[in-house]
This record gives C-alpha cells, structure tokens and sequence, in this order.
C-alpha cells in the first residue's frame, strides 16, 4: 500500500508508444489512484485514454483522463516520453536538437504550474535531456531523475540468464553510464549468489554487444520498443511511491562521483520518496574505470551541444 494519503497521481507527458505503454502498465499494476495522459496530439491522447477507460471495471486504477500542465501541479510523478522516437538507422544524438526544444517546453509548463513531485524523464538522449531539465525545472537536488540504464541493466541481466540458464531476476549485473552507445557493463562484479559470472572473453563480448545494439534490433523490426522501457519506468515510480530505498541504475546528477562531476549518468542509486536519495560507489575494474570516464567525456561533449 502507498504511504501518501491524498490518491496517488502519475501524469505521463506524450502518448506515443513508450507513454500510451508506461500509462497502460500503471493502469494494469494500479500503480497510480489516478493517472493523466497529456500529449499535443490530444487526439491520439484521447483514443489511448478511451481505451484504457474500458478496462476500469477489471483494475484498481480509480481514474484516467486526457489532461493539461493544471493537473501536474499535485502530481506524485511526472515522466516525460514527448518527443521523437528513433529512426531506424537514426542515431540517439541526432534526436537531440529537436528533443531538447521538446523538453524545455514541457520543464516550462512543469514550472508554471508550480509542480513540486519528482520528474522522470525517458525522451532521448535520456542522460543530456535529464540535465537540462534539471537546470530548467527549479525543483530539489535528486527530484529530476533519468530512466538511465534501468532498461540497459535489465537488458544485461536478461542475456546473462539466458546464457547461464538462470533466472535473470537472480543475476546480479549492472550496466551504467550512458544510455546509448558507450554505456559500461560491469564485468568485475556480476554475479549469481555471490558467485562472479565466468564467461569466456568472446561471450563477454557479445553479451555486451546485443545488451547495447538491443534497441536498435528492435527498432528495425518494429519500429519502437515500449513494453521493457513502461515496465523499468513502472519499477522506478514503485521506488518512488513506496518509499523503497530501492538501488536502481537510475540517471542522476553526480558531483565528484568516481572522479566524474557535472554530468547525468547511470549509476546505482538508492530512489525512494524523495527521488534520488544516495549514488553507491561500485567499485570498478581499471578498465572499467576508464570506459566509464571515457562515456561521461562523451555525454558531456553532448552536453554542450544541448545548451549551445
Ligand atoms: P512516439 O511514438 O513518437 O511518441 C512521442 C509522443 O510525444 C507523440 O505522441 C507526440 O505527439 C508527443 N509529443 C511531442 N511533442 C510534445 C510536447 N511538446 N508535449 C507533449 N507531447 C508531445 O515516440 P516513442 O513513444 O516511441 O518514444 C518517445 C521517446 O522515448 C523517444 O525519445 C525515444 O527515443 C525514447 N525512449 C527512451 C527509452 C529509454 O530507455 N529512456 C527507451 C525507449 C524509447
């Protein structure tokens, strides 16, 4: 049960795939008494909404209705999906220019309705959109949280179960820095029941290759990928919601974390009520040391061409 006492309140900014899935899950886990769909397409908005409302009599979710910026003013959570999904053959950084424009209008109207909850931001490039909205959103240190490499980690410990024939539930794995191209997997420490993960250098390899080509796999066969990103976004808000001190790989603001400052990235966070509440220091390999500074160097060039 959620520990706040007025109904819980999840608005979900754009109704594309990754947004009509994410609200569809919420709505299918009552994760949210009430959840609102807000989308410039109102259209679109008010088809995904229709059809989700027919299905009230089977779920918990009380309310969800097409909304505006007036009902994020006391919402628990806002996650942001509006934007521009990836072409195929498109690159993440090539979305940048016209998702940062995106997100500072939505961080406007976030701001003008005075919204004091914890913003969630999904719209690619995950790590440079988080930071501006970050230096947009007024809002507390660790309220303004990327989906990070939740879904990338979750990607790793997926492959790593099929190839040991474990529950990936049980494999304990983390992928962190960028969600994209130079994202880490953190070899030094993955295990099962303690038990470092002993795979040959060429398994390693390919592992880490379909954990990070995954997105584009999919994209070329159906355009989008929207179930395993609503599921990590759904895990997220129950961190949230539930207070739960949960560690995800969540993307966050780090200040002289592993030597790295000033920059959004995945890392294992402690996420609860008050969104990010601690960064854990995993300890890395050499090699892994430098491939995660290799991948902050890389989002912050990116950085500076979102703020240009
Ligand atoms: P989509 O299906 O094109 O939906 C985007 C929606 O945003 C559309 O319905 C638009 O009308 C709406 N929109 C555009 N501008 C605004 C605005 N200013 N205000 C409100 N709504 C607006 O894209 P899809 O849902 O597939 O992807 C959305 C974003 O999520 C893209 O940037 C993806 O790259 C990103 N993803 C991020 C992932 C992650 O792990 N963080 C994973 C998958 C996709």
């Amino acid at each position: 049960m959620a520990i706040k006492t007025k109904p819980t309140r999840i608005v979900v900014v754009g109704a594309g795939a990754v947004g009509a899935t994410t609200a569809y899950t919420l709505f299918l886990r009552s994760r949210a008494a009430e959840i609102v769909l807000i989308d410039t397409n109102v259209r679109k908005a008010n088809g995904e909404v229709l059809d989700m409302q027919h299905g009230l009599p089977f779920v918990g979710c009380s309310r969800i209705w097409v909304g505006t910026y007036q009902d994020c003013a006391d919402a628990d959570i806002v996650i942001v999906t509006a934007g521009v999904a990836q072409r195929p053959g498109e690159t993440r950084q090539q979305l940048l220019v016209r998702n940062v424009r995106i997100i500072r209008d939505v961080v406007g109207q976030l701001r003008s309705c005075n919204f004091q909850g914890i913003l969630l931001v999904a719209t690619n490039p995950v790590d440079v959109l988080s930071y501006v909205a970050n230096q947009e959103a007024n809002l507390p240190i660790g309220h303004v949280i990327g989906s990070g490499t939740v879904l990338d980690s979750a990607r790793f410990r997926f492959l790593l179960g099929s190839e040991l024939d474990v529950d990936p539930r049980s494999v304990h794995a983390h992928i962190i820095g960028e969600h994209g191209d130079t994202e880490v997997p953190v070899w030094s420490t993955a295990n099962v029941v303690g038990t470092l993960i002993d795979l040959t250098a060429e398994k390693r390899r390919r592992v880490a290759l379909q954990t990070r080509k995954a997105a584009y796999e999919i994209i070329e066969s159906k355009g989008y990928t929207s179930y395993a990103i609503a599921l990590a976004l759904d895990r997220i808000c129950t961190a949230i919601l539930y207070d739960e001190h949960a560690v995800l790989n969540v993307s966050t603001l780090l200040h002289e974390y592993r030597g790295i400052s000033d920059v959004y990235m995945g890392v294992p966070c402690v996420v609860g009520a008050s969104g990010v509440e601690k960064v854990i220091d995993l300890p890395l390999s050499v090699g892994e040391q430098t491939a995660f500074e290799a991948s902050a160097r890389e989002l912050r060039a990116r950085i500076q061409e979102a703020l240009a």
